[in-house]
């Protein structure tokens, strides 16, 4: 769940009041603007609290957004180099045949907004591409990445003003920090919601129709939203993707247990569980399990938990959606669809949505001229 995603949720950091800035504040050349940290509308997800209830599940669950401490986010970013994780790859193939076209239907001086940013490479394909944009507010829940990511942009492109976000974008409802950029000299253009790297398919479609609505409102009328999202549905190609040779995705999945043994005081032995993928082909999702190998006892938090011999622990949900159904999802949220990308082997797909309300406008202007 930035990419988003699909794609993106690192590291939880505890919500901090707003960084208070002005508008029109002059900030020094080429350096991000602080980090903002926005007071969350919804109480903090806790680590404890979701491993404890996921444990006590009949299928037991523990939400996807927990892989991602600093190990897994590396091991994601090594995922994402594998030759076998066709998704990463052939996404950037389409944003780097097609964003000059993206950047087309943004218009002049637009304001990227990226929904959970990651690594940035894919970004600078799509700001390379774009006249003139005014600003990029990247969002993630990690706060080492998104410095990372974002220091080396504003000398890259000159005249960008680069607001990185220190927030769960998933519990985001608005975006007050859009207040801080209008009202410069120059006007701003469209808004552009960025959302690569197939992180929407790690929502179910209830979570994911939710999401892009608050995300709809909270960058007003009017917006652009680019979106990658996978389309694979072969099996074959799937598992080696998710179970690949190397073993780097079992090595990020194993992670958790890992995580809650250190976070958690907990005793999971790594060697007693192993990473399995499976493909839900009535769900159209690919599932990462954490399969127990015995029937044992794990403690965690000073509480027992028994484990059946293959009984299994769910991790992560990866829905891979055929182009109409992705299309349909978004028209539930407000989004229509303005133009479609797919690379060559028919894999993955970037869809450019646009404002419902902007995209009915449209139609009329059409019809009237
Ligand atoms: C972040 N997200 C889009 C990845 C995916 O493909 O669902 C996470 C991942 N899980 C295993 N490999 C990659």
């Amino acid at each position: 769940m930035n990419k988003s995603s699909a794609i993106s949720e690192r590291n939880p950091v505890r919500p901090r009041p707003m960084h208070m800035r002005r508008a029109g504040d002059a900030m020094p050349a080429h350096t991000p603007e602080p980090l903002l940290r926005p007071t969350p509308a919804r109480p903090a997800p806790s680590f404890e609290r979701d491993v404890m209830l996921g444990l006590t599940l009949r299928q037991k669950a523990i939400p996807a957004t927990w892989l991602y401490d600093h190990r897994g986010s590396e091991l994601f970013e090594q995922i994402t180099r594998l030759d076998a994780y066709y998704p990463a790859r052939n996404e950037t193939r389409i944003l780097e045949q097609c964003a000059a076209q993206i950047a087309e239907a943004a218009g002049p001086r637009a304001v990227v907004i990226e929904l959970g940013s990651g690594s940035s490479r894919k970004t600078r394909l799509l700001l390379a591409a774009l006249d003139t944009p005014q600003a990029y507010l990247p969002i993630d829940i990690s706060e080492q990445f998104l410095a990372e990511s974002v220091a080396e942009l504003p000398s890259q492109f000159a005249g960008l003003r680069v607001l990185p976000i220190v927030a769960d974008f998933t519990r985001i409802e608005s975006l007050p920090e859009l207040a801080l950029i209008d009202g410069g000299a120059c006007e701003n253009g469209r808004r552009v919601v960025f959302f690569p790297g197939s992180t929407i398919g790690n929502f179910t479609p209830d979570e994911a129709i939710g999401l892009l609505k608050r995300v709809g409102q909270a960058v007003g009328p009017d917006a652009l939203l680019v979106v990658g999202a996978d389309t694979t549905q072969d099996p074959g190609v799937l598992l080696a993707a998710y179970d690949d040779r190397d073993g780097v995705t079992a090595a990020f999945n194993l992670n958790l247990l890992a995580r809650i043994n250190r976070e958690l005081g907990a005793d999971f032995s790594p060697t007693a569980f192993v990473h399995e993928a499976r493909f839900n082909a009535e769900q159209q999702r690919v599932e990462m399990h954490l399969v127990s190998l015995y029937t044992q006892r794990v403690t965690v938090c000073g509480h027992p938990f028994q484990f059946a011999m293959g009984e299994s622990i769910h991790t992560e949900n990866s829905y891979k959606y055929s182009l109409l159904k992705f299309q349909h999802l978004a028209a539930r949220a407000g989004w229509s669809h303005r133009q479609l990308w797919m690379d060559g082997q028919s894999r993955f797909a970037v869809h450019v949505l646009e404002s419902s309300q902007a995209g009915a406008l449209r139609e009329r202007n059409v019809m009237i001229r």
